[in-house]
């Protein structure tokens, strides 16, 4: 969508500074807006960016799910294609194949709210049936028309993902004519339609994609417009965790990139993310109570609705 073509009105009232709410997953409710909650990833792929091949069986996936939620994840992402830049496409009986025994082993020995990262709706219906609370779909819904009605019956999590292109190729030449309002404008449209579907507003989430067809400069201007993302009125997720623009940054490899992406979390976090996507749990953790903290100093709350009203 070019930045020339009429703004969409998001279908929500524009959420203030500081807003609370309720992010609704099946029976789960998580409360964001207070304190920011983390997503561990847990990738079962031989081939992720970061973490490709480290737990790609399920005992080693399952294990490491639950040292996430022991180190205090609240949601873990469970992932079985890999959505690198240049990344090849996964059979859906492949990606249930690799995520369906981990989410079935992580529902019944954690206490996390699983979501599953899919943009198969075959994938989704399986993981939802194996215990999964929330549907990551880095195509927001469009890559798969019986997505959105799968997300309704089950009441799911649903996280509305910005991507320009594909991830084969998306790296290859990422244009706007301006980024901020092209993602905004995008997730607005994502989030009114799947809302005229049916899905509660209760339900979603929203994720520039950081990395996802965008440059090294298309990534730092999403960041330092998060307020304007987190004005949606959902909870508004970012995942910058070791990924390349840090490492062109600080100059230093995937492995090396844990302090940069602490920077990055405290700092969304503060600039109104209600979720950070990590692989460092135990890190992430202590870095977004630190801007929690500055934050609840410095601010007052607005009261939407809290969980159990
Ligand atoms: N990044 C990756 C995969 N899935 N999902 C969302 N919603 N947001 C992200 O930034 C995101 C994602 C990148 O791959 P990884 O699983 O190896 O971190």
């Amino acid at each position: 969508m070019s930045s020339g073509e009429p703004s969409c009105t998001p279908p929500f009232p524009v959420a203030q500074p500081g807003a609370v709410g309720c992010w609704r997953c099946r029976d789960r409710e998580l409360t964001w807006g207070e304190r920011t909650l983390v997503m561990g990833v847990v990738n079962v792929t031989p081939d992720s960016f970061f973490d490709g091949g480290h737990h790609a069986g399920t005992d080693a996936a399952v294990e490491h799910g639950q040292a996430l939620w022991a180190a205090g994840a609240d949601i873990l992402d469970i992932g079985g294609e890999s959505s690198r830049p240049g990344a090849e496409p996964v059979a859906a009986k492949e990606e249930c194949r690799r995520v369906l025994p981990v989410i079935a082993r992580l529902a019944t020995t954690t206490q996390a709210v699983l979501s599953v990262d899919t943009c198969k709706a075959k994938v989704a219906r399986a993981a939802l049936a194996a215990g999964a609370h929330v549907v990551n779909d880095i195509t927001a819904g469009q890559a798969d028309g019986a997505m959105i009605p799968l997300l309704r019956k089950y009441d799911a999590g649903f996280i509305l993902m910005h991507m320009q292109g594909e991830p084969r190729t998306m790296q290859a030449d990422p244009h706007y004519a301006d980024v901020v309002e092209e993602v905004y404008q995008f997730l607005a449209a994502r989030a009114q339609a799947v809302i005229a579907a049916g899905v509660a507003v209760a339900n979603l989430a929203v994720d520039p994609g950081i990395g996802f067809g965008k440059t090294f400069d298309h990534n730092w201007t999403l960041l330092a417009h998060l307020p304007r993302f987190a004005a949606l009125g959902v909870p508004l997720l970012v995942g910058a965790s070791r990924k390349r623009f840090l490492g062109e940054l600080c100059g230093r490899p995937v492995e090396k990139r844990l302090a940069a992406s602490l920077a990055v979390a405290a700092l969304a976090a503060e600039r109104g993310a209600a979720i950070i996507r990590t692989h460092d749990v135990k890190e992430t953790c202590d870095a977004v109570r630190v801007a929690d903290r500055l934050r609840s100093a410095t601010s007052h709350t607005t009261e939407r609705s809290t969980c159990g009203d």
